[in-house]
């Protein structure tokens, strides 16, 4: 049986400013998954002390968080097959000019403050970061034609 998870990204604000909104989504597309929730919100600095409490010690998390606070982000709820560890191989490495060709980091940016994209970065984070930004009126399951040929 597949293992169907759901994982949660956020399109930073220099992707909304680069207007690379639809370039990324469409990857995310493209690859077949699913498009569980969507939305254009403003983060708050509550919110993002939570979200990157793992880089709170770090020099650059006063700039970080004022960064993502620049604008509304997107946010969004992909689901498919293993989606956690597929989001993160799309997305690419933390640092765009570490990151492989084809990559979204790698192909649209070249500096680690402004790398366009978070992506959950394992199934248990997925799920609490999923929590932190949809309610669950906010996340979708429904079927599409085109579930036999993505899912199998
Ligand atoms: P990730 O986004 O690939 O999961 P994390 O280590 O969780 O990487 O860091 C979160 C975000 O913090 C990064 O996407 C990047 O925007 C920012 N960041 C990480 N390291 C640096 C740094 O050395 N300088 C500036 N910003 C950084
Ligand atoms: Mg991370």
């Amino acid at each position: 049986m597949a293992d169907i998870q759901r994982t949660l990204v956020l399109l930073k604000p220099d992707a909304l400013q680069r207007d690379l909104l639809g370039d990324i989504i469409s990857r995310f597309e493209r690859k077949g998954l699913k498009i569980a929730g969507l939305k254009l919100f403003q983060l708050s600095d509550e919110q993002l002390n939570v979200h990157y409490a793992h880089l709170s010690e770090k020099g650059f998390f006063a700039d970080l968080k004022k960064f993502m606070m620049h604008t509304p982000v997107v946010g969004m709820v992909l689901e498919g097959i293993e989606a956690v560890a597929e989001v993160r191989k799309i997305v690419g490495s933390t640092n765009p000019r570490e990151a492989d060709a084809g990559t979204i980091r790698a192909d649209f940016s070249m500096n680690v403050s402004s790398n366009l994209v978070h992506a959950s970065d394992s199934v248990e984070n997925a799920e609490a970061e999923v929590k932190r930004f949809f309610a669950d009126d906010q996340i979708f399951a429904y079927q599409k034609i085109t579930d036999q040929y993505i899912f199998g």
